[in-house]
């Protein structure tokens, strides 16, 4: 369900507490798990989230690692968190946790990926890397051990065919059988995350994340997931939103399919913007960057398609088959998603 007018009210009382002379106050952008708000207030717009508590059991370690990570980096490539009146980073009321940004002005996603597009988002997720090759991993908190985990994923889909709560398992049985296929790319992962470094990664860095101004890549936003991790993770993330033109949840089964043009402006991007820097990416983090949107792509259906078998209990939907159509979609984006060893 979208945020209704109840959660509009509670934003609005809850932006209150962060800024004096609150505004209009709407729901905001298209994130599947916390409630996101705009808020207009007398110290400019504000962006104001109520934590999804059940997928952030920990929001005080989430947001120790948002302030280490916007500390090193100075404020680049990332929005400014903003305290609350009282002067703490999260809010408690009794509608939930709450915490707020500054809407960063004249920034929104695009819609769509073009080459441009996905070379400046390219460009600035490498350059979010290189800015925190110098953050120790160690002073951050893994907030969701085994996050990106292709293993774990295909465990837990596994375990939800077995318990099949709302007989749904006997309709998606192609589906089941195409994660069931993909077990390769589960001990290519396990692999891969053996020999790479250990990094401070964002951990969720599709395009929708990427605001940009004009043709410009201005800053990543979600930060949610910011946590130690390996780096390709991020690539792969942005291969599989960025090197299609397909919606996450396009159900017309010919747009799903990556675009090579697309997928190389994204590398591209991204080693133009470590090229010669220190501490960039090592030989196996550069491997691993050759498989990365094939393994997220899978990942992230064989996640969907979890969700849409447990009966949609965790990625918010905005339409009945919502999470089918996304796991569906991602599975055919798989099937063009190049396998290389050329990152
Ligand atoms: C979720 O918060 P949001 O909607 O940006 C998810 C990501 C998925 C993404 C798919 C904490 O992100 O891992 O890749 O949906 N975040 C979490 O669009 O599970
Ligand atoms: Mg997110």
């Amino acid at each position: 369900m979208l945020p209704g007018d109840g959660a509009v009210e509670d934003a609005r009382r809850a932006a209150g507490r962060f800024a004096v002379g609150v505004e209009a106050v709407r729901s905001f952008g298209g994130g599947h798990i916390n409630e996101t708000f705009l808020a207009a207030t007398a110290a400019g717009d504000l962006v104001v989230q109520r934590l999804n508590l059940s997928v952030f059991p920990d929001p005080v370690a989430v947001t120790a690692n948002i302030v280490a990570v916007h500390r090193h980096l100075a404020g680049a490539c990332m929005p400014e968190p903003v305290p609350a009146l009282d002067g703490g980073w999260l809010l408690r009321d009794g509608s939930g946790v709450w915490r707020a940004w500054r809407r960063v002005p004249g920034a929104a996603p695009v819609g769509l990926s073009t080459p441009g597009v996905a070379r400046a988002a390219g460009r600035l997720l490498g350059e979010f890397h290189h800015r925190l090759a110098g953050l120790d991993p160690a002073a951050l908190t893994e907030t969701l051990p085994g996050f990106h985990d292709p293993g774990r994923r295909l465990a837990a889909l596994r375990a939800a065919v077995a318990a099949d709560p709302l007989r749904r398992a006997a309709g998606v049985a192609a589906e089941i059988a195409r994660a069931e296929a993909g077990a390769p790319l589960v001990i290519l992962a396990a692999d891969l995350s053996a020999r790479v470094r250990r990094r401070v990664c964002h951990y969720d860095a599709k395009l929708d994340n990427v605001l940009f101004a004009g043709a410009t890549a201005v800053c990543l936003v979600d930060f949610d997931t910011v946590m130690p991790g390996a780096w390709f993770w991020d690539v792969g993330d942005l291969l599989r939103s960025a090197a299609s033109t397909a919606a996450e949840d396009d159900p017309d089964p010919r747009r799903a399919v990556a675009d090579p043009a697309l997928y190389r402006a994204v590398l591209d991007g991204y080693h133009e913007a470590q090229e010669g820097r220190p501490d960039g990416p090592t030989p196996a983090e550069r491997e691993a960057v050759g498989y990365a949107g094939a393994l997220v792509t899978y990942e992230q259906a064989v996640r969907f398609l979890t969700d849409w078998i447990e009966g949609d209990v965790y990625y918010r939907t905005s339409r009945p088959e919502q999470n089918l159509d996304r796991a569906r979609a991602q599975f055919r984006l798989l099937a063009s998603m190049p396998l290389s060893r050329i990152g």
